[in-house]
């Protein structure tokens, strides 16, 4: 198995680039933003407290997060790997996971973390809000507070596999293909 970590702030092109690793490398794209936001879409209990804290730019607790992933690794025992996306956000997150994999006979062979001025995510995500509806994306505050979240508490997810060699930085600035290309060079050189 060979498992990914795309890494990045909000609006840095993860679920973007993530699409188009799934389809070259056949792997399993497990975005916990995706997994929030269908739980809010069914109306569950998780998904309705999830909102809130969305809403606000702020963090899902990790407990919540943590137990998602470990569902969708139980769901799925036949993958030639996964493609993390949004997860993990917090260094709480980055050893439970390394943990999950473990038991697995598993671990994460590189931490993928793309590069882009705070001035253009905020110019992305006000982008998107205009057709995806998404609440988080409308109001210039929250997305920012969405990068003091990540400053905070993610961004020293890096420093944790930065210990064991696992993390290379790619410039999320450029076209899509440009960018596609910067990583599947990275992921290449690990799995060739
Ligand atoms: P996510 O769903 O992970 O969303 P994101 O970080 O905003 O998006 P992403 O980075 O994937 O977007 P992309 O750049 O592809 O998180 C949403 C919320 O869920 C969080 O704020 C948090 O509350 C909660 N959450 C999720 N995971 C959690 C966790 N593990 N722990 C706790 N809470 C968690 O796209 C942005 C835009 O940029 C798009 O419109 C795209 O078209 C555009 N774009 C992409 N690449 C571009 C390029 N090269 N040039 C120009 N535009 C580009």
């Amino acid at each position: 198995m060979f498992n990914i970590i795309l890494f990045g702030p909000p609006g840095s092109g993860k679920g973007t680039q993530s699409e188009k690793l799934i389809a070259k490398y056949n792997l399993k794209h497990l975005s916990t933003g995706d997994l929030l936001r269908n739980e809010i879409a069914a109306s569950t209990p998780l998904g309705l407290e999830a909102k809130k804290l969305m809403d606000a730019g702020q963090l899902v607790p990790d407990e919540v997060v943590v137990g998602m992933i470990s569902s969708a690794l139980d769901a799925n025992p036949q993958v030639t790997g996964f493609l993390f996306d949004g997860f993990p956000r917090t260094t709480a997150q980055a050893e439970a996971l390394d943990k999950l994999l473990k038991l697995k006979g598993t671990e994460i062979g590189i931490v993928l973390a793309l590069e882009v001025s705070e001035e253009e995510l905020v110019k992305r995500l006000l982008n998107r809000g205009i057709t995806s509806g998404r609440s988080d994306d409308t109001d210039e505050s929250v997305i920012r507070n969405r990068i003091v979240e990540y400053q905070n508490k993610t961004s020293i997810v890096a420093d944790h596999y930065k210990k064991v060699n696992k993390v290379k930085h790619i410039k999320g600035e450029g076209t899509l293909d440009e960018i596609f290309v910067l990583l599947s060079k990275e992921i290449d050189s690990k799995i060739l």
